[in-house]
């Protein structure tokens, strides 16, 4: 396989304020919207995901918060991934979008092949396996990625399968299992599922490096308040 030419520098990773969305998490909002308000009131990262949209109206919806990041001045500070779509990364850096990287998951194309066809100046993060997630951070091979993304901290609407193992048993991560987690990993890790501001002052306690959200943000009356109040509440938060 042949890595991909692609020149523009990836911003330092800053996992802090997190944002996911979609066209079916906004309310009917563009996409570009809720990215604008994320990202100027403290989001550093915006991951795309979409579980209808087609490779195209992705690859749009690439360009359109790649557009909005540079427009606010950030593209040295915000961090652009897509979920699961190495096609889409590919054929959006190809059409010369600047996206950053990947987010895969443990049943996604594996983060190898995303190195191999991104090459070194990619983010790619991969969520943990949720079952026996001590033990398989420790033991993880972690050369091909940069972070890992670990949940549900509660049950959420926007990924009901999330914190559900292979035998169909829910579980969701305690705070002391995420200390834990913090400490035993090479990596920086980010949390989410379900988290809403008054998670965030316990959370930032274990000591991981960030949380992501979906309906938090995009899912709120007033996204750029609802992004301003999380991103100061955790900035301001003690470790
Ligand atoms: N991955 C694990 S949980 C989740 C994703 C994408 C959804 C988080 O959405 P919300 O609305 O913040 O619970
Ligand atoms: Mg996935």
């Amino acid at each position: 396989m042949k890595t991909q030419d692609y020149s523009f520098p990836i911003p330092p990773l800053d996992l802090s304020a997190y944002l996911v969305v979609g066209p079916e998490n906004t309310k009917g909002r563009p996409v570009a919207t809720i990215v604008k308000a994320a990202i100027t009131n403290g989001f550093t990262c915006v991951q795309i995901r979409s579980k209808v949209a087609g490779a195209r109206e992705l690859i749009s919806l690439c360009e359109e918060a790649s557009t909005v990041i540079a427009e606010a001045n950030l593209s040295n500070k915000v961090t652009l991934l897509v979920d699961d779509r190495l096609d889409v990364v590919y054929g959006a850096r190809q059409k010369g979008i600047k996206v950053d990287g990947i987010h895969v998951g443990q049943s996604d194309i594996p983060p190898e092949i995303c190195r191999e066809l991104l090459g070194p100046n990619a983010i790619i993060g991969l969520s943990a396996r949720t079952t026996e997630l001590l033990d398989y951070v420790k033991k993880c091979d972690t050369s091909s990625i940069d972070y890992f993304g670990a949940g549900p901290l509660h049950k959420t609407a926007s990924k009901p399968d999330c914190g559900l193992d292979e035998n169909g048993h829910f579980a969701t991560r305690s705070l002391s299992e995420l200390s834990q987690l913090h400490r035993i990993s090479s990596l920086p890790v980010v949390v989410g599922g379900g988290v809403k501001e008054k998670d965030l002052p316990a959370l930032k306690q274990t000591g991981v490096d960030g949380f992501f959200c979906i309906s938090a943000v995009a899912g709120a009356d007033n996204p750029a308040q609802a992004a301003k109040q999380m991103s100061s509440l955790w900035k301001e938060a003690h470790k």
